[in-house]
Formats: structure tokens, sequence, C-alpha cells
């Protein structure tokens, strides 16, 4: 792979390519070879009650809407009643010289409780409840895509409180737009752009170099793989990914969807076990838009983006030079995804209980 027989990607500071977004990262592994000091902090065995009464997720409880929740026994899904997205939205827009230019956004929010337990995440529900999930992801894509007003859905979960996570109750949220937003947008340029040179998608491709070289795998199933990207800009980030290319979640089959959930499940198990604590991360689906055409090219995906670096409290930031320049790693990705892959697949909780 290198150009040169001295460059050495575990050693020698180098730029990565996202072919997926099309950006570059700066990846540093010379400052990652001081030794592996992850803090020892004791297992976060914090417990929380299954019914929470001052929750405004749990079942039967009032939300800020002033009506109760049902009493729900499996998933849940409502409008945000503070949605960053209205739909009643009336059509406008301003342009002042190329320089001052805006256009009125209509959407909508919705909130998806995982679980009616106050005490689970989805590293600790059932396969079945897992399930469960991707299902109700698959109906609110079909649903909410299927308007003529929406042109994309944007599924995902802000987990722990340092990802901005309001409530530690499962949930994640939907948010459902006009237009496609910045990430989906760069991603659909890349990988039309791949399709329509190769004839496959580009994440097909990468997959089976992936799957050759193993050295970024964290898990896989008969029908997804979940690995650490050979771009990953975050210390722990992971993509999971259909090894058949699906443009969105309708088009899996049952027994994909089955391995979506165990996929997921055991990924966020080895994360869990990772650092001994509940995983801090933002994750969510990437996905055809839904603007009425078929997209061949995109391939169904789900990125992971974790804070943590080297424990349960010792973050990554991305500022300075990230904020001003681009992305920027010392660990490199494929002593992360070691990390991650050699991690077991009972969940510590349990471990430490039993
Ligand atoms: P986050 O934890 O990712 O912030 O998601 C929780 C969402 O729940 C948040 O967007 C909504 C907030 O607006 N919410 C309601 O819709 N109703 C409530 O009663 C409280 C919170
Ligand atoms: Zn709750």
């Amino acid at each position: 792979m290198a150009e040169h027989p001295s460059f050495d990607l575990a050693q020698h500071p180098h730029r990565r390519y996202n072919p997926l977004n099309g950006e570059w990262l700066l990846v540093s592994p010379h400052r990652a070879l001081r030794p592996w000091q992850g803090q020892q902090e004791a297992p976060d065995t914090e417990t929380r009650p299954a019914h929470d009464p001052t929750c405004y997720l749990c079942p039967g409880n009032v939300r800020a809407n002033g009506a109760p929740n049902p009493d729900y026994t499996g998933t849940f899904v409502f409008d945000n009643d503070f949605a960053a997205l209205r739909d009643d939205v009336p059509a406008g827009q301003l342009n002042q010289g190329g320089l001052l230019r805006a256009e009125s956004e209509s959407g909508v929010g919705r909130v998806i409780c995982f679980s009616p337990r106050h005490d689970l995440t989805l590293p600790e529900m059932s396969p079945a409840a897992i399930r469960g999930v991707v299902d109700v992801w698959t109906d609110e894509y079909r649903t909410l895509g299927a308007r003529p007003d929406i042109g994309y859905v944007q599924i995902f979960e802000n987990k722990g409180a340092v990802m901005g996570c309001s409530n530690p109750h499962p949930h994640g949220q939907i948010w459902a737009q006009r237009t496609v937003p910045g990430e989906p947008a760069k991603e659909s340029v890349q990988q039309l752009a791949y399709y329509q040179e190769h004839g496959r998608t580009l994440l097909t491709d990468y997959l089976a170099i992936e799957l050759a070289e193993k050295t970024r795998l964290v898990l896989e199933n008969e029908h997804w793989v979940a690995l650490v990207p050979f771009w990953a800009g975050w210390p722990f980030e992971t993509l999971l990914l259909p090894r058949r290319a699906v443009s969105d979640l309708t088009q899996l089959n049952e027994a994909e969807k089955d391995a979506f959930a165990d996929a997921l499940r055991r990924l966020t198990i080895h994360y869990d076990n990772l650092f001994q604590t509940s995983f801090p991360y933002s994750a969510g689906l990437h996905q055809q838009p839904t603007d009425g055409q078929a997209h061949p090219e995109w391939h169904l995906h789900m990125h992971f983006f974790p804070p943590l670096l080297r424990s349960a409290t010792v973050r990554k930031f991305m500022v300075g030079y990230e904020l001003l320049a681009n992305a920027q790693r010392d660990i490199t990705p494929e002593w992360a995804a070691e990390r991650l892959r050699s991690q077991s697949e009972v969940h510590y909780k349990a471990v430490s209980v039993n």
C-alpha cells in the first residue's frame, strides 16, 4: 500500500481520505506511541429504577405537552414537543447578492422511546426488543419519507449527558425535512460519483477491502459488519453496514433486520465493556433521500461517533485544529479496532451482578 517503502501508517504522521464525504483527516500515530494509560476508574455500576415518576419518557408520565404517555410495552414514538422543525412554515427565500441567502425549511421532529424500561440502554435490551427499535425506525422512515414535503429523514441517538442527551431513558430522535442536510448531501455526491464510475456502491467495494484486510473489523454476522473506518475521526468511531447494498431500511429483509439488531446489541456491548461505562455517543443512520427518486448509489449505513478516548472520563475534543483545519487523531483506527474487537460480548454489568 505504501508508495515509499519506509512510510508506515502506524508510525508516521499522515493524511487519510474519507471517500464517503470527500474530506481529509490528519493522523498523528507517533503521539500515541507512549504507553496506553487507560485511566483506572471503577466500573460504572450506576443503577436506575425501572420506572422513574419524574421521567417524561416513562409510560404513564406526563410530558411537556400536558398529555400522559400511554402505558406502552415496546417502543413509543411521539412528535417532539420542542421540535427544531415545523411543518407549517410559509415558503419563502432571501438572496442579497448571493451573500445573504436564506430559505424557509419545513419538517418534523419525532422522539422514539426504545423501551418502557427507564433503566435499560440498547446493549442491555434483548435482541427481540432491539429488533422492535429497528422496526420502528423502518416504519418511521417509510411513513415520513412517503410525504411529498419530506426529502430526507435523519434518525439518530444522542447517548449520555456528555453528548447532550437530556434523559437517560433509552430514546432517539428523528428530524425529517424538506431538503437533504449537509452530511448526507456530501455522501450523496461521493456515492453517486463512485457508482457512476464503477457500477457498484462505494461501500460495497470498501467493505470488500476491509473484509480482506481484517485489521479494522470489530464484529460481523451473516448480514452486517461493524468496523472502524480507515478514515475515522473520533477515537473509537465505527461504521455499521449491511453486506448487501440496500439504500434504506425498507429494503432489508427479515433476516437482515434481525441481524441488524444483533449487530447493534453486540457493538454497543463492546463499547460499554471498553471502559466499563455506559459508553456515550451520537449515532445515526444514513439512508437514501426520500425525494421520490431511486438512489441505487446509496448504501445504507450507521455511524457511531463516540467522544471517549482513554477512559470513562478522558475524552477527545474536536477543538482548535479540528475546528479550523480538519479532523485529527492520535491513536490509529487499526489500534482502536483491535481494542474494540477484543472486548467480551457479555455486558460488564451482567458480569458484576453474577
Ligand atoms: P435528547 O435527549 O436527544 O435531547 O432528546 C429528547 C427530546 O425530547 C428533546 O428533543 C424532547 C426534547 O425536545 N422532549 C419532548 O418532546 N417532550 C418533553 O416533555 C420533554 C422533552
Ligand atoms: Zn423513564
